[in-house]
């Protein structure tokens, strides 16, 4: 098997014959080519066959209400007491309903989670997530805020109560693997669902995790929760797909798909990033903070803007769009 990975370019200058990437911003003129067994080969776009050459360069459709044209960002609201960089800050009703109204200024999405799954966490009940999420969606809703909320969750039952409360989007870190009524209760609800790679459970995924190509795995395994989606009834059209940088990832793990996550538009649905203060980039950074690890959170989210990633998820909603639009506005030489 081959796996076609458009090389993703910014400049100005298309050549003739580049195709646009994923209808976005980037574009691409030539593929790397990847296989288990064999080294690397890059060849023009002339040289793929048609449907790929679609695949790889057609809009993605409008995901959640929103169109895919332009980048997302999605921002991070944990209603928990322990999550792994603002846990404790919003657990009290108010105080996150004021963080999410700070957000909304910025935000395209809002992801609200009662559940920390930061390596080592231990499970919460779910009638425990209910009442740290669905209360806070409804008391935005309330406040007259209309942002898209998506829930972050892995039961089924957290997802409903979400979606009953406002709520429109899931964001499942299992990819619908944790909860057995996932995949059902997503299809009934009709619910934008975003697929997160992720392996084992968040207690023990950081034990020692292994792939044979970590790209290639994580792009299999996606491809793989991208088909049992769509047989309990999903269509294509309402999937997203997103690595889940950090999620049973070594730092190496993490560098290899950071560095080549043009691959997974291949999958032919809209891409997340969520790297937000990640642990690596404390690694990397020599940052034991979080809360200080901004400017490697802007500097990945970044990278993955230039490789075409459609959202990105963040803890700081307004820097990012700042030097998202300062991005842009350098390389396209157009003010956004
Ligand atoms: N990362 C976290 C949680 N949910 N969802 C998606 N789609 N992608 C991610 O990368 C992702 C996610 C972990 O970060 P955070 O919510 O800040 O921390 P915690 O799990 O400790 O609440």
């Amino acid at each position: 098997m081959i796996y076609v990975r458009p090389i993703a370019m910014n400049d100005p200058a298309r050549p003739a014959g580049a195709l646009p990437l994923a209808g976005g911003w980037a574009w691409f003129s030539h593929a790397e080519v990847l296989e288990r067994d064999a080294p690397p080969r890059i060849v023009p776009v002339a040289d793929l066959d048609a449907e790929t050459r679609d695949r790889l360069s057609v809009q993605r459709p409008a995901f959640g209400g929103l169109s895919m044209d332009r980048v997302r960002i999605m921002g991070i609201l944990n209603v928990t007491p322990d999550s792994f960089s603002d846990g404790g800050l919003f657990l009290k009703p108010e105080a996150a309903l004021m963080q999410a109204r700070v957000m909304a200024a910025g935000a395209d999405i809002l992801d609200i989670g009662g559940e920390s799954t930061r390596p080592g966490a231990a499970e919460v009940a779910q009638p425990e997530e209910i009442a740290r999420t669905a209360p806070v969606i409804a008391a935005l809703r309330a406040a007259g805020l209309d942002i898209p909320v998506s829930i972050d969750t892995r039961k089924a039952g957290v997802a409903e109560a979400a979606f009953a409360a406002g709520a429109s989007i899931l964001n499942d870190v299992t990819a619908l693997r944790f909860d057995p009524k996932m995949a059902d209760v997503a299809s009934q609800l009709r619910a934008p669902v975003i697929l997160m790679h992720s392996i084992a459970t968040p207690a023990t995924m950081q034990d020692d995790p292994e792939y044979d190509d970590v790209l290639l795995d994580v792009y299999d395994a996606l491809s793989e929760r991208l088909a049992v989606a769509e047989a309990a009834g999903i269509a294509r059209d309402r999937l997203a797909v997103d690595p889940g940088i950090g999620f049973g990832k070594t730092l190496q793990h993490n560098l290899a798909l950071l560095s080549r996550l043009s691959l997974f538009h291949n999958l032919g649905v809209p891409v997340l990033l969520g790297a937000s203060r990640k642990r690596f980039i404390g690694t990397l950074s020599s940052e034991s903070d979080a809360q200080k690890r901004l400017p490697g959170s802007l500097a990945v989210a970044l990278a993955g803007v230039a490789q075409g990633m459609q959202m990105i998820r963040v803890h700081d909603v307004a820097e990012t769009r700042q030097a998202l639009s300062l991005w842009q506005a350098s390389t396209s030489g157009v003010a956004q």
